[in-house]
């Protein structure tokens, strides 16, 4: 018989949520501490965001994600440790370690990869679910992309081409408020992104991004749509991010004098999702207080993974890339 996991799915998205907090939280330190090579865009504040909506899809469904990717790897079940090592740049880390940060990818678990470039994964995500129409499953695919990339012409033509298509695909608009240093209020003219693709005959909301009931409720309806034949969706999610654009590089002279003080005082997801549960019953304290010490341990021990792991073999250089010589 198969196991099965009999923790409440509510409980099971705390648990998602605070892997990504600890892990976030963590990766800052380290790389403050000179730990980690590379370019690092920290995700947490909108854990919301990857953990409602991948708690809607099925092991077997696909993610396309970001430059600001962890989350979305670690809500779509990827190897913590994996994660880690590859973050390090080691040897046995999901990539080999030999992509780092902005590439993780899982293609057993779904995760069809971070992406370097603003709006890469969009189409790569509606290719997805072209193949996924063609091969006649019922596998759904999602697009992550920032507030940002939803003004490259990749995610527009993405949106087109999946309405025509009538492609099994949700876009997921992260809407953090910013473009690195540029607001919303400049990039966007404080619009929505979501009338973009009501534009284009795709049903859109927007979502509070805060609340992970709201987002894994407004996924779950694009996502059964998506799965029953009626094409895409849009879900423009609004939660903004705790760090800086990128570790080790941003000042946040942009951002208002307490504005991130406000942000984890009073729009913590992590915080809210917290305070339903115990108000509402689903968990109690002692409960949650151990999902907590199991992924404080599990991440702790994926940096101890890393810090000692060796570095890719240079015989591997050239090996899963696509220079041949
Ligand atoms: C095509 C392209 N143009 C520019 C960049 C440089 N760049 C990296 S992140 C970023 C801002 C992205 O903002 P957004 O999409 O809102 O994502 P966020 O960083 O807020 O999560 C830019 C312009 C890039 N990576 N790709
Ligand atoms: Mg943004």
């Amino acid at each position: 018989m198969p196991q099965r996991d009999s923790t409440h799915p509510e409980i099971r998205i705390y648990r998602t949520m605070r892997t990504i907090r600890v892990f976030e939280e963590r990766l800052h330190a380290e790389f403050a501490a000179g730990g980690v090579p590379g370019a690092v865009h920290l995700y947490a504040g909108q854990e919301a965001i990857a953990a409602g909506v991948c708690a809607a899809l099925a092991d077997d469904d696909y993610v396309a994600s970001t430059h600001r990717g962890h989350g979305h790897a670690i809500a779509k079940g990827c190897d913590v440790t994996a994660m880690m090592l590859e973050i390090h740049g080691k040897a046995g880390g999901v990539c080999g370690g030999k992509g780092g940060s902005m590439h993780i990818a899982d293609f057993d678990r779904g995760m069809l990869g971070a992406n370097g470039v603003a709006a890469g994964g969009v189409p790569l995500s509606a290719g997805a679910a072209l193949s996924a129409k063609v091969r006649g499953t019922d596998q759904v695919s999602v697009a992550f992309v920032g507030d940002g990339g939803a003004n490259q012409g990749a995610f527009a033509e993405s949106l087109v081409l999946a309405r025509v298509w009538n492609l099994p695909v949700v876009f997921v608009v992260e809407d953090n408020g910013y473009a690195q240093a540029t607001g919303t209020r400049f990039h966007l003219d404080g619009r929505d992104v979501a009338p973009r693709g009501e534009a284009v005959g795709v049903p859109s909301v927007v979502v509070d991004g805060y609340d992970v009931i709201a987002v894994r409720d407004a996924a779950a309806e694009a996502v059964a749509r998506a799965r029953s034949g009626g094409g895409p969706s849009l879900l423009d999610c609004k939660a903004h991010r705790f760090f800086g654009h990128m570790e080790g590089w941003d000042q946040q002279g942009y951002r208002g004098a307490g504005e991130v003080d406000r942000l984890r005082s009073e729009h913590d997801c992590l915080a809210i999702h917290t305070r339903r549960l115990l108000a509402d019953g689903t968990a109690g304290s002692a409960e949650l207080a151990a999902v907590d010490a199991e992924v404080a341990e599990l991440v702790d021990a994926a940096v101890t993974a890393a810090r000692s792991a060796p570095d890719p073999d240079p015989a591997e250089l050239l090996t899963d890339v696509y220079a041949a010589v």
